[in-house]
C-alpha cells in the first residue's frame, strides 16, 4: 500500500524565469502545475510512498509532467496517456498586486477522467486518498468521479479534500454548494479562512466548523496568522511562520503535504500543524509552486527542535 494517492489534473505551468511579468518576459520556464500532484511530490520528499492518478496527453507536455513527477519520486504508473486530448497548460503572471493565472485546459486529457479509470486505480490502495475541489470544476464527468470517490468510497482509505477554490473555473456561484457537499462527506478537509468566507460567508474558524461539521479533521488556515485544527481529540491552533513571501501559489498544497505527513507518521496534532506551516513556508519563499526540502527526517527534526512558529 502507498501512503498517499493523489488524484487530479496536472498542467504544464509556464512562468517567466526572471520572476517578472508574463508580457515582459522573454525567457520562460516549464514545470508541472497541479495542486494534487504537488502534495504527492512534497510528501515523497518527506519520505512517503506516493502515487498520482490522472490523465495527460500523449504529447511532449505530458512527458514533461510525468517525467518531472517521476523524478520527484512519485509513482506515475496510474497516469493514463490520452492520444486524443492534450495536456493542459497554464500561465502564471506574478504581479506585485497579486499573482494571476491563465488557464488553457478545457477539453484536456484530465477533463475526460471518469469512473472508468477507477478499476486501474484500485491497484494502489492508499492510507490517504487526496482530492480537491478543482476536479469538480473541470467537467461533468470529473465532477461525477469526484463525488463518487468522496460519497461512495470506491478506493478505501481516508479521503482528504482540499477545497481549493478557483473562481476562474466556476460560474457565478463559485461552486459554493458543490464544495460544501464534498467537504461535509470527506474525512480530512483543508480550507483557507478567506476561501470559506468568499464561498460561504463564514467569518472565523469556528463558524467554518459549525458549517462543515462532519469531517474527522478540519483544518482552517488563516494565511500568515495561524491554522486551526478541529479533531476528535479537540481543537489545536498553531501560529504561521513569518517569511518573506515570493509567490503564494502552491502554499496550500505544501501545507497539506506537511500536515498529511504528520498524520501518516502518527504525530500529535500540534506537530502536524507545524509540519504544514514549515513546508508551506518553503514554498512561499520559492518562485515556483514547489520547493526542495531538507532530507526526510531532518524536516521533522527542524520542526520539533527549531524556533517555534512566529519566532
Ligand atoms: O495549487 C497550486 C497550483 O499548482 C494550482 O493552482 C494549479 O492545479 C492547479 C489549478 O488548477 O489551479
Amino acid at each position: 500500500d502507498v501512503d498517499l494517492l493523489a488524484i487530479g489534473e496536472t498542467m504544464v505551468m509556464v512562468t517567466p524565469r526572471d520572476g517578472g511579468r508574463l508580457t515582459a518576459g522573454a525567457d520562460y520556464a516549464l514545470s508541472p502545475g497541479g495542486a494534487e500532484s504537488n502534495v504527492a511530490a512534497l510528501m515523497a520528499q518527506l519520505g512517503h510512498s506516493t502515487a498520482w492518478a490522472s490523465a495527460v496527453g500523449d504529447d511532449p507536455l505530458g512527458d514533461i509532467v510525468v517525467g518531472s513527477l517521476r523524478g520527484h519520486g512519485v509513482d506515475v504508473g496510474l497516469v493514463r496517456r490520452d492520444p486524443h486530448r492534450p495536456t493542459a497548460v497554464y500561465f502564471k503572471d506574478p504581479a506585485p498586486s497579486g499573482t494571476s493565472v491563465h488557464y488553457y485546459r478545457s477539453g484536456s486529457a484530465a477533463s475526460a477522467l471518469g469512473r472508468d479509470d477507477l478499476a486501474e486505480w484500485r491497484s494502489r490502495p492508499a492510507a490517504v486518498v487526496h482530492v480537491s475541489g478543482i476536479t469538480a470544476a473541470l467537467s461533468e464527468q470529473c465532477r461525477d468521479l469526484l463525488r463518487h470517490i468522496v460519497f461512495d468510497r470506491p478506493l478505501g482509505g481516508l479521503v482528504s479534500f482540499d477545497v481549493n477554490r478557483r473562481p476562474a473555473l466556476w460560474g457565478p456561484d463559485g461552486g459554493a454548494d458543490e464544495l460544501l457537499a464534498l467537504a461535509r462527506r470527506s474525512d480530512i478537509v483543508f480550507v483557507g479562512r478567506d476561501e470559506a468566507e468568499a464561498l460561504w460567508g463564514t467569518s472565523d474558524a469556528e463558524s467554518v466548523r459549525d458549517l462543515i461539521d462532519a469531517p474527522r479533521y478540519l483544518v482552517v488556515k488563516d494565511a500568515d496568522i495561524e491554522a486551526v485544527a478541529f479533531t476528535p481529540e479537540g481543537t489545536v491552533r498553531a501560529a504561521s511562520r513569518r517569511v518573506d513571501v515570493v509567490d503564494p501559489v502552491g502554499a496550500g498544497d505544501a501545507f497539506a503535504a506537511g500536515w498529511l505527513s504528520g498524520l501518516v507518521d502518527d504525530r500529535p496534532e500540534s506537530m502536524r500543524l507545524r509540519m504544514g506551516h514549515y513546508v508551506a513556508s518553503r514554498v512561499l519563499m520559492s518562485p515556483s509552486d514547489f520547493a526542495e526540502l531538507p532530507p526526510a527526517g531532518r524536516v521533522a527534526e527542524i520542526v520539533e527542535t527549531g524556533p517555534q512558529p512566529g519566532a
